[in-house]
């Protein structure tokens, strides 16, 4: 999974990319192409530290997520001419970064105004970036057809006219309806109002409380109600400074300003939730693992994530739940008790399901 890190100048983009990738900018661990850094960070699983526990495997790997923090997006579309698409168009979810430290929070309903102009402001550039994409491959179109009346190009300039209007009513395309057939078609444009969002509040270190509470202190149902939008928050500032402290000192610390979670740990979690994935692991003495899959996901598809030569020669999975695991010990006494359920492809894997995959590869 890959997520873009984005918004507008001096929002604290670079300080949450800090705070997933747990990486000093300065280091020599991410790589930089022109001013985007990308940097891969673990997925924290605490069901997978005690499978570990439990296995003492050689090694344990986690889930991954590869951020990549992109420069400011400038308000006004004839400034973002310089915009990295490139990185931008491969991300899989969209990490919108608001200001709100330097914002005065004490009074509500300028705060509200305030953030809801921000996240409104910030959609319209991305809907003027994909409205200029479109209106040069309807340019383009246009010239094509009159050449060669072909009902391939007639279909893409019907679906592209009817992404324009939507467009511009101000609206994204991520709350568009598409047929499946219209879905692959736009593909290839990789939209950036198509692609999921997570609006994330930078917040000071002062209002940490409001996290647990944003819908509520900014009535921003409106927005957390579309589809394929979710809200998190940060405070910044606090998060990135324990970027090198352990995790226990991390938990003390966090509990001081009345944080249940490090911010990495409740953006990948929203962001999951968002995306609609989910984790099953794979446990033995050679290596622990969690494999990150769609929601609904088959045994079929889900043996294709390890390898497809276990697809291909798919017999069956053998199932037991990670916390079920934890309480018998071992698989053996699992199947022995009747806790090891035998399922065939077609079963759907659960967050949170060890697997074992049978087959003749
Ligand atoms: N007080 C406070 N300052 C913050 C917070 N987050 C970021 N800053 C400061 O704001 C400035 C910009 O932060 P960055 O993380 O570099 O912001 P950015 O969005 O990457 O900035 P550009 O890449 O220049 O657009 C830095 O001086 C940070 O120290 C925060 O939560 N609280
Ligand atoms: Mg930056």
């Amino acid at each position: 999974m890959k997520a873009g890190i984005i918004g507008f100048s001096g929002v604290g983009k670079t300080t949450l990319f800090k705070i997933l990738t747990k990486t000093d900018i300065s280091s020599s661990q991410f790589s930089r192409r022109k001013d985007t850094a990308i940097g891969i960070a673990s997925v924290p699983d605490q069901r997978l530290d005690e499978l570990s526990i439990l296995f003492k495997p050689k090694k344990t790997t986690y889930a991954t997520v590869e951020y990549v923090d992109i420069p400011a997006i400038n308000k006004g579309i004839k400034k973002n001419q310089d915009l990295d698409l490139e990185n931008l168009r491969t991300v899989d979810v969209l990490l919108h970064v608001i200001g709100l430290f330097n914002i005065d929070l004490s009074e509500p309903n300028y705060a509200t105004e305030y953030l809801r102009n921000e996240l409104t402001d910030f959609e319209l550039e991305l809907i003027l970036c994909d409205l200029s994409i479109i209106e040069k491959r309807l340019e383009k179109l246009d010239k094509e057809l009159k050449k060669l009346k072909d009902p391939d190009l007639k279909m893409e300039e019907s679906l592209l006219q009817k992404c324009r209007i939507w467009l511009e009513e101000e609206k994204p395309l991520r709350s568009l309806d598409f047929s499946q057939l219209e879905q692959k078609r736009l593909r290839g444009f990789t939209f950036l109002s198509q692609k999921p969002m997570l609006h994330v509040l930078n917040l000071p270190d002062e209002s940490s409380s409001q996290i647990y509470h944003l819908n509520e202190t900014y009535q921003l149902q409106e927005i957390t109600e579309q589809a394929h939008v979710e809200i998190s928050g940060i405070c910044g500032k606090l998060e990135a400074e324990m970027t090198e402290l352990s995790d226990q000192e991390v938990t003390a610390f966090l509990s001081n300003f009345g944080l249940l979670e490090s911010g990495l740990i409740r953006i990948i979690k929203k962001t999951y939730q968002l995306l609609g994935m989910i984790s099953f692991f794979t446990v033995g003495e050679d290596e622990c693992r969690a494999w990150t899959i769609q929601h609904n996901t088959s045994a079929l598809k889900a043996a294709g994530a390890i390898h497809s030569d276990i697809e291909r020669c798919f017999i069956r999975a053998e199932v037991v739940r990670w916390n079920i695991l934890l309480e018998t010990r071992s698989l053996f006494v699992a199947r022995q008790k009747g806790l090891m359920k035998l399922e065939g492809k077609n079963y759907t894997v659960q967050d949170g399901d060890t697997i074992n995959f049978r087959h003749s590869a």
